[in-house]
């Protein structure tokens, strides 16, 4: 008997493992020219972030919702590191505090004014196969430094205080399509574009 199911060999439909909408316009955005078509991840399907590293848990979150809905599934774990919080708030950025606002707060009052304002964003990125098993990983680095109070309206979470010195800009400030090419998840989706083709076109 036939299967027919092996004539489709490529896959095209990959589900975005985010709650984050800030992430996933920007996901959209570096997957444009793909020709996938981008699901997302159910609302009620929560993955516990219980990796210590910005890789495994990016992996736990591409493989736990590949799992559920048996799909290709992408994950995408990130945060800001700074040097003089010992890379506080790093993995727990989205823990840090109930709200945006106060997670911002948080970090210019641990900062006070300590003039090492040296920080990093990280973005680790995992595809996974419909059985869960992983099969692409990369993570990318963004350097900037923390300024002493917000500036801009864009971006998301933390890019207000963000800022990038080789632009003379916060994340929040630069026009979008700056911040997608010299950002974290820029570079991390840099190295990933080529593997993703070669396994979805
Ligand atoms: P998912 O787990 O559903 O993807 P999340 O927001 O909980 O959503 P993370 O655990 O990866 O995601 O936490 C990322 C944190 O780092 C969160 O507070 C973001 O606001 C922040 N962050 C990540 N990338 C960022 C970026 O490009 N600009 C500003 N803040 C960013």
């Amino acid at each position: 008997m036939t299967n027919f199911t092996s004539l489709e060999t490529t896959p095209r439909l990959l589900v975005v493992a985010t709650g984050n909408r800030g992430k996933v316009v920007e996901i959209q955005e570096y997957m444009a020219d793909l020709n996938l078509q981008l699901q997302l991840k159910p609302k009620d399907l929560e993955v516990e972030e219980t990796g210590k590293t910005f890789l495994a848990n990016a992996c736990l979150k591409a493989s736990e919702v590949a799992k559920a809905t048996q799909k290709w599934a992408i994950g995408d774990d990130s945060g800001l590191t700074v040097d003089a919080l010992d890379g506080r708030p790093g993995i727990y950025s989205a823990r840090y505090a109930p709200t945006v606002a106060e997670q911002i707060e948080r970090v210019l009052r641990e900062l006070e004014n300590n003039p090492n304002r040296q920080a990093k964003f990280v973005c680790a990125l995992a595809i996974a196969r419909p059985d869960g098993t992983i099969a692409l990983k990369s993570e990318g680095i963004c350097c900037g430094e923390i300024l002493y109070s917000p500036r801009g309206n864009g971006g998301f979470g933390y890019d207000p205080i963000f800022y990038v010195p080789s632009e003379e800009k916060t994340f929040a400030q630069m026009p979008p399509d700056t911040k997608r090419s010299l950002s974290h998840r820029g570079q991390a989706f840099q190295k990933l574009l080529p593997q993703i083709k070669e396994i979805f076109l």
